[in-house]
């Protein structure tokens, strides 16, 4: 399950993913859960609780959002214009307050920052809260990158300060730095926002709410990363380029552009995999991968800055560098519905900087899935005549209720599981796809099974 974090959703149509995520059908998802219930943070939605998802555009000469455009000098903040003489503002209690940032651009990275480099708290990655507070007064991030501060506005009623993005001291190479010189025919790529510092919000301090958030907590969760030692397999995966000149793509990965019939990877469920992100073109990519979130183990041969070392699904890798991830396959194995990794720079990936992977389940016909730290095997399916529902190690003794429906809901068996192995006759069942649900307390759990 996800852990308590700051997710976001878009539409993944081939080819068109820019156009459609950057005309507006995006979104954000806030997850919580018992762990971060149990801290004392600010959580009150607009109130001490700002989620801002901010997006650089470019509009044609009738107001309408050019997706490809590289002019993109309009900023938003939550939809609202944020530039070309207009300001965005947000009154904030003086107390501590959290902000939930994400980079809904297309290509841009912005580098956040508050005016007079006052000092913020990072807590929690694209995944999941860190460990502990990061104390900076930068936070680059990527497109498709998520992160969460606080910052401490105790004592500053009625002053007012900036939420920034310090772009002058992005590297060049990376989408919003400093412009590189161009080849001779290239497309024009000098937005004017490119290297250069801006401001994206205005903050005016307001008087402190009732029962405030004063206080930063020093120990937040504890991530347990996946050693090297554990992983069974490193794959590399290159990004690549027609030559070392190319700036605006098509990208690559390994040399392969995307291609809906190929499967890249086949990846047995369970598995502990270190994936070598080595980025061989003259820019900048922010690498996603769908089903997993990953620990950062290596960046650039070093030891990962200490706000990368949560949980991840999107890490930039920059010019001529490298990146190493760990992570594990274990929440689906699905054959027929491939998942995706690819660049988050929208037209990247749209221009083909995408595979796809399955996770597979290698042992034949046997389901295993995990209930209430029970793991449940229900095999053999797809089953002709007998299905049987196995547990193992179950230690809650509350009793299991087992159903089953068909396609239209309809129920067609239930039992109360009391063995821990049971064996059911489906021999006189029409043949087709039946839901099998367990229940326990109040959890349940779904399995498709085939008859056939
Ligand atoms: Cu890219």
């Amino acid at each position: 399950m996800d852990n308590a974090a700051t997710y976001w959703y878009h539409p993944h149509f081939m080819g068109k993913t820019a156009k459609q995520a950057i005309k507006g059908a995006a979104g954000l998802i806030i997850v919580r859960d018992p762990i971060e219930a149990a801290l004392n943070l600010p959580r009150k939605y607009g109130v001490d609780d700002f989620p801002l998802i901010v997006q650089c555009q470019q509009y044609d000469s009738v107001n309408q959002a050019m997706p490809l455009g590289m002019q993109d000098s309009t900023i938003l903040v939550n939809g609202a214009r944020a530039s070309h003489g207009y300001t965005v503002n947000a009154n904030f209690p003086a107390q501590i307050v959290r902000m939930r940032l994400l980079n809904a651009s297309g290509e841009r990275t912005f580098n956040f920052g508050f005016t007079a480099n006052k000092q913020f708290k990072i807590i929690g990655s694209d995944g999941g809260l860190l460990n502990s507070p990061v104390t900076t007064t930068r936070i680059r991030l990527s497109p498709g990158e998520r992160v969460e501060i606080l910052i401490d506005l105790n004592g500053m009623n009625g002053q007012t300060l900036h939420l920034m993005s310090y772009a002058s001291e992005l590297a060049m190479g990376v989408q919003g730095g400093p412009t590189m010189p161009m080849p001779v025919g290239s497309p024009p790529m000098d937005s004017p926002l490119n290297g250069i510092d801006f401001n994206i919000m205005q903050i005016t301090v307001v008087p402190q709410t009732l029962n405030p958030v004063t206080t930063i907590p020093t120990i937040l969760t504890t991530n347990t990363p996946f050693t090297a030692g554990q992983a069974n397999i490193t794959r590399t995966i290159r990004f690549t380029a027609d030559s070392l000149m190319v700036m605006d793509g098509p990208f690559y990965f390994n040399g392969n552009s995307f291609d809906m019939m190929r499967i890249d990877y086949e990846i047995p469920l369970g598995n502990i995999e270190i994936w070598k992100l080595v980025n061989e073109t003259m820019v900048a990519h922010p690498f996603h991968i769908h089903d997993v979130q990953f620990f950062l183990i290596d960046r650039s041969g070093n030891t990962p800055p200490a706000e990368e070392l949560g949980r991840k699904d999107v890490v930039l890798v920059p010019p001529f560098d490298s990146v190493m991830f760990i992570t594990k396959f274990d929440d689906f194995a699905d054959s027929i519905t491939p998942f995706m990794y690819h660049c988050h720079i929208l037209m990247h990936e749209d221009d083909g900087m995408m595979g796809q992977f399955i996770v597979k389940n290698t042992v034949t016909g046997v389901s295993a899935i995990s209930f209430n730290n029970t793991s449940v095997m229900i095999y053999p399916n797809p089953t002709t005549d007998l299905l049987n529902i196995k547990l193992n190690n179950n230690t809650n003794s509350e009793p299991i209720f087992f159903n089953v429906y068909d396609i239209m809901g309809k129920s067609i068996y239930s039992s109360i599981l009391i063995n821990s192995h049971i064996t059911i006759n489906t021999s006189d069942w029409t043949k087709g796809i039946y839901m099998v649900e367990l229940i326990q307390n109040k959890n349940s759990i779904h399995k498709k099974i085939i008859v056939e």
